[in-house]
């Protein structure tokens, strides 16, 4: 999940072992403004990690007006990559935007999750610190540690699995460690 023209579908493009489905549509709205296309339902694609096992990729629409594909998409994920696109004029309150929307929906569960910061090479020299003080300040409930922040440039293979590999590090530590013995954690 994460902001119009974050670098969701690029990500899945990036990373993908089999031809990626997308559902990008040409932006008729304001979005046309940041690019000449966006998602208009999901994007599919698989990570192979070895012989058995492999991650099933779906993409969200970054636009509020298909947040009914986030409540589909919510209902059969198992961890989540948030993406934040650090060259828009406000990239903390696009954060917090989709940390509320995640807050509302995922109300009875935890959930993994990683945060990626994109485009910091259009934007260098101010710092990613604001985004771990911001989700230290603002807890989410369905937060079992505080996310871990990666800058990420999605359209980099290499990048973007560091960021898988770090989501599917904390699936393994939910499902090999009990909650209670993991109070205080924090990355
Ligand atoms: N300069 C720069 N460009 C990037 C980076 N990451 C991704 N991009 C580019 O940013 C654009 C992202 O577009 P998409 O992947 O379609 O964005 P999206 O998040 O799927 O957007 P919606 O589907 O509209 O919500 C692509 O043109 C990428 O090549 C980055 O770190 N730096
Ligand atoms: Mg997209």
């Amino acid at each position: 999940m994460g902001s119009v023209g974050s670098g969701k579908t690029c990500a899945i493009r990036s990373i993908s072992d089999i031809g990626v489905v997308d559902t990008d549509a040409a932006a008729t709205d304001e979005t046309a403004r940041l690019k000449s296309h966006t998602t208009v339902a999901m994007d599919v694609g698989v990570l192979h990690l070895s012989d058995n096992d492999k991650l099933r990729l779906c993409g969200a629409p970054g636009q509020d007006r298909f947040d009914f594909m986030w409540d589909i998409l919510l209902m059969q994920c198992r961890g989540l990559v948030l993406f934040v696109n650090h060259a828009n004029p406000d990239p903390v309150a696009d954060l917090d935007h989709y940390l509320r929307a995640l807050e509302t929906r995922l109300t009875t569960q935890k959930m993994p999750m990683v945060v990626g910061i994109t485009h910091v090479d259009k934007n260098p020299l101010v710092p990613l610190d604001r985004y771990r003080d911001h989700l230290r300040q603002h807890p989410c409930k369905f937060m079992d540690i505080l996310p871990p922040v990666f800058q990420v440039d999605a359209r980099e293979r290499t990048q973007v699995r560091g960021l898988l590999a770090a989501l599917t590090g904390l699936l393994e530590m939910a499902e090999r460690f009990p909650i209670r013995q993991r109070k205080g954690v924090t990355a």
